[in-house]
């Protein structure tokens, strides 16, 4: 069975008697006047369709033991899609989805609302404003006709029972993720072996945009990181606009997105090909506590456990390092590592790079890992140039090493394993 089909017939499952769940698609966003942003599907739409057009819904019923899947698509239209591209149409896509009731999303109206009659429950994006209101008006006006049985007297999240689903990977999405970060390898290598001195931020990042596409990943997952030197120590970095220095470290966190799956992938290499040696103390201290807390990964250990040994870990190195002083245990109670390690040691990751499934169950408890999830694990050390407390030497500097992570049966595997971070191995690179 197609993975599409057998995901709507997981999701119908566990939807309760006499209820209808709608999903919307992305919508093409305007960036001004006939101008648009790239498109991007949403994941949870993708996930139960495989459709990547915008302006289409899927619908998925269940009456007892009636189950039926029903999609609205932009019919054909040949002026439009002289315009905008090609469009699959009611036709094609009842063949290529394997979805019985396709209509054009014209009659999205008119048979929402004979869809939602005499059901009890509705499962859609609860927390979007705009399909809550679209909604909130296709039950209204079931609700008016005092004729039927039932009208839809609870509103559900669906995402809870999507984003639960999409927290195991199948082979298949794992295969995908694999060649993401196949492609990310290519890309963080190439950066490795060329001359970077005195070139803008913006250009490194051009060559990781070019081996993305070059090697058939059309988009970044997020907007690539290339921060040179202090800037490394804004979390976020975006702008890519300074110029790289001879003795500084490049702090790269960039990831392409292949057939919809994401990688995410760090690397923190020197401008020059050599890390002087105070950049190797820092380095190393990462790298070490990054092997060993991958190392912990397996089914039944949560992301909280990991956390916490990431912290230790790193407030040890800080204390080497003479960044703090004291105990280990005092200084985490006091938060005082937080100014240095502010973010959380990974995250999910699948069709979004951070990945939208749970951390928590419905009672709030944290969820173990378990086999079939993808997680990134990326610790680091943020020194501010103008922080005094840190011995001089280290200021300025800023590194994170991030790998993608599948939890198996009974361990984990490094799927980043092949992007080289050793110091050896990165100033190997860097000569040829
Ligand atoms: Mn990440």
């Amino acid at each position: 069975m197609n993975i599409y089909k057998q995901r709507r017939k997981t999701v119908l499952k566990q939807m309760q008697n006499d209820s209808v769940l709608i999903l919307f698609s992305a919508m093409a966003k305007t960036v001004s006047n006939d101008t648009q942003y790239p498109f991007r599907q949403d994941s949870d739409f993708y996930y139960l369709s495989g459709f990547n057009e915008d302006n289409a819904v899927l619908v998925l019923i269940k009456s007892g033991e009636k189950k039926r899947v029903v999609m609205f698509v932009q019919p054909k239209d040949k002026m439009m899609e002289l315009w905008t591209g090609k469009r699959a149409g009611v036709k094609k896509v009842k063949n290529d989805l394997s979805i019985k009731h396709v209509f054009s999303i014209k009659k999205l109206d008119e048979k929402l609302q004979k869809i939602c009659q005499n059901k009890k429950a509705v499962y859609f994006d609860l927390f979007n404003k705009d399909k809550l209101i679209y909604i909130h008006l296709v039950v209204s006006k079931v609700k008016d006709n005092r004729s039927l049985k039932f009208y839809p007297r609870s509103f559900l999240d669906a995402k809870e029972i999507l984003h639960a689903l999409r927290r195991r990977k199948s082979a298949k999405e794992i295969a995908l993720i694999k060649k993401a970060i196949d492609i990310t390898k290519k890309a963080h290598h190439h950066a490795m072996s060329i001359k970077k001195k005195d070139i803008y931020e913006y250009e490194l990042q051009a060559e990781f945009e070019y081996m993305f596409k070059k090697h058939g990943a059309m988009q970044d997952a997020y907007t690539t990181i290339v921060a040179g030197g202090n800037n490394a120590n804004t979390l976020h970095y975006t702008s890519n606009k300074d110029v790289l220095k001879e003795g500084e470290l490049i702090l790269i966190d960039a990831g392409c997105q292949y057939d919809m799956y994401a990688s995410d992938i760090t690397r923190t290499i020197p401008v020059s090909g050599r890390f002087t040696p105070a950049q190797k103390d820092v380095y190393s201290l990462i790298l070490d506590a990054q092997k060993e807390i991958i190392a912990m990964v397996r089914p039944g250990i949560k992301f909280s456990d990991l956390q916490t040994r990431a912290r230790e870990l790193l407030c040890s190195a800080m204390i080497t390092l003479g960044i703090l002083s004291g105990r280990v245990d005092d200084l985490i109670r006091k938060d005082k590592d937080k100014q240095y390690y502010p973010h959380s040691i990974g995250h999910y990751m699948g069709i979004d790079v951070h990945d939208a499934c749970p951390y928590k169950d419905e009672n709030g408890e944290e969820l173990p890992l378990c086999e079939g999830v993808v997680l990134t694990i990326e610790p680091g050390l943020y020194l501010d140039v103008n922080d005094t407390s840190i011995p001089k030497k280290y200021r300025g500097i800023g590194i994170r090493i991030e790998d993608d992570i599948l939890v198996t049966k009974d361990g984990h595997q490094n799927l980043s394993i092949g992007i080289k971070k050793e110091i050896k191995d990165i100033e190997a690179y860097s000569l040829m």
